[in-house]
């Protein structure tokens, strides 16, 4: 062997499947070498309940877009979204993120796709040039959530490849904690949620959806009028 394109020597899991993939990994990879301020995996476990409130309160938004409030939000309610919001995509972008985050396939996207959309507006419009895009969602109350999950991800990203590796994951996991006890089957267990195409590697997009899963976020309904006030913002 040898003399290949490097590209060919590439595990078959970093090849990007689509464009927006790409793009993705690479503003990963641009997020990832500014660092993070995150210190262990349990320090980023215990920002969980603060960013599933956040998500939460993200419900209404998701409602607004959801002009015909059949529960999901279809492509044409994507584009008003992305527009009042100052979303500036191509067509094709907007396709493309509709698709990679429609798990369903056509449906529309319901609320926790919909936040896994956002999330990925969030990274890839960091790497905006643009003085002006400040706000890069539109939605600045979310922006402080998106931060953490995207610096939870690099966090676990050690070698910075835009893709974390089972090894990447027992070791974020296995750091020493207090009780002392080895979260190594833990890490495994966790590592298999959010592989979903079971490829040994998970990228942001499975990393976020497993975080949607975790905090619950489409357990919905029930006991919705339980909406305990905070009384006044700020
Ligand atoms: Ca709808
Ligand atoms: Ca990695
Ligand atoms: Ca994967």
């Amino acid at each position: 062997m040898g003399g290949a394109v490097a590209k060919e020597n590439l595990p078959k899991a970093l090849i990007p499947e689509t464009q927006l993939e790409a793009k993705i990994v690479e503003a990963m990879q641009y997020r990832e070498s500014e660092g993070t301020s995150l210190k262990s995996f349990n320090s980023i476990v215990l920002k969980f309940p603060k960013i599933d409130s956040s998500l939460q309160k993200c419900k209404a938004t998701f409602q607004q877009f959801d002009e015909d409030a059949n529960g999901v939000i279809d492509r044409e309610e994507l584009k008003h979204c992305f527009r009042e919001l100052g979303i500036k995509f191509t067509e094709e972008e907007a396709t493309d993120l509709f698709e990679a985050c429609d798990i369903a396939h056509d449906t529309g996207m319901k609320f926790s796709e919909f936040i896994v959309l956002l999330c990925l507006v969030y990274l890839l419009k960091q790497r905006s040039t643009d003085p002006h895009a400040k706000s890069r969602t539109g939605l600045p109350d979310l922006e402080a959530t998106f931060e953490t999950l995207v610096e939870a991800f690099v966090f676990l990203d050690k070698n910075r490849d835009g893709h974390v590796s089972r090894k990447e994951m027992v070791e974020a996991i296995n750091e020493p904690t207090p009780g002392g006890h080895s979260s190594g089957c833990i890490a495994m267990k966790r590592f298999e949620e959010m592989d979903w195409d079971k490829n040994g590697m998970v990228n942001f997009k499975e990393f976020l959806f497993a975080f949607t899963r975790w905090v619950g976020l489409d357990e919905e309904e029930e006991d919705e009028d339980e909406d305990d006030d905070e009384g006044e913002k700020n």
